[in-house]
């Protein structure tokens, strides 16, 4: 810890890559542990383009509930440190996340590349407008679905004329968001990837670093020789590739690490 404090003192332009685990102990269930499942689906099952095409009242159901689970949730010390961070003016701060929560956000960070895009954004499959959405719920008939539990009882799929539909041209709407197999957004990569090539120290916060583009972001930065500090609950694939890894709870070790 103490060789971390001294590089971080003297960083100027440190970029923060998260993943699930930084909201964990704000409640939110991350994707690989044991409470990845919603009923008996993992989100490899309802997180993709063939899965919504298929059964879009199933996906709806499972993003509604996300949403509405998220609506109760608070910002955690981890996100509290990383933001007190950026308001520290004699630094850049940038936050590329892969979560979809909005809680970096709610904790005051402004700086913030959402790369899989934001579970409180709609893109619509017609005429492709991306809106901010807050409703809750979303639209009536998604109202008292959605439970999680792998016995709720079986309902009929809602038409697809009462899910979310665009105000502008009724198309069906579908959450902004980047699902496996689909292109991240040439402009956000473009961000993250200069953040990424200027930073001088970067921190990996609750990602099992499986997932590609985001997993090879923080190997590329070590790469170049820049010191790279994982803070996760047990190691990852990454590991070996980093100077630092600070295990257990990134509420405490984050807090502790930039104080
Ligand atoms: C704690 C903690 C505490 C817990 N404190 N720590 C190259 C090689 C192989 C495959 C591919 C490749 N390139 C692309 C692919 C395919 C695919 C991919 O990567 N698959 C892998 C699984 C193998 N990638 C894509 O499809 C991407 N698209 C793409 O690249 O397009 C071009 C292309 C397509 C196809 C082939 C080739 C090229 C898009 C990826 C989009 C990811 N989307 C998801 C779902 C979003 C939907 C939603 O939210 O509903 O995003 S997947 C899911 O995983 C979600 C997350 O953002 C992402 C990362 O997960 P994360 O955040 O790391 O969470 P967990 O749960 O995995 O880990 C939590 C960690 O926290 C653990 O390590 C815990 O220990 C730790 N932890 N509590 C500290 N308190
Ligand atoms: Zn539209």
């Amino acid at each position: 810890m103490s060789a971390f404090k001294e590089i971080f003192k003297a960083a100027k332009r440190i970029v923060i890559l998260s993943g699930a685990g930084i909201s964990a102990e704000s409640g939110i269930p991350t994707f690989r542990g044991s409470g990845g499942f919603w009923r008996t689906y993992r989100s490899q099952d309802l997180a993709s383009y063939g899965a919504f095409r298929r059964d879009p009242s199933l996906v709806w159901e499972f993003y509604h509930y996300r949403r509405e689970l998220v609506f109760t949730k608070k910002p955690n010390a981890a996100h509290q440190a990383v933001a007190s961070l950026e308001a520290q003016c004699n630094r850049q701060v940038t936050v590329i996340t892969q979560n979809v929560d909005g809680l970096h956000q709610s904790a005051g960070s402004k700086n913030v590349i959402e790369l899989h895009g934001s579970l409180f954004k709609t893109r619509c499959l017609s005429c492709g407008e991306i809106k901010e959405n807050k409703d809750s719920p979303i639209c009536p008939a998604l109202e008292g679905r959605g439970a999680p539990e792998a016995d709720a009882p079986s309902r009929d799929c809602i038409p697809e004329a009462l899910l979310p539909r665009c105000k502008k041209c009724s198309g069906l709407l579908r959450p902004h968001i980047v699902w496996f197999g689909e292109n991240l957004e040439t402009s956000v990569l473009a961000q993250a990837g200069e953040a990424l090539d200027e930073c001088d120290l970067c921190l990996v916060i609750g990602t099992s670093s499986v997932v590609y583009p985001a997993a090879m972001f923080a190997p590329q930065v070590a790469e170049r020789g820049v010191p790279v500090a994982e803070f996760n609950m047990e190691p990852t694939p990454a590991t070996h590739q980093f100077m630092f890894h600070f295990e257990g709870p990134c509420g405490t070790t984050v807090p502790e690490a930039l104080k």
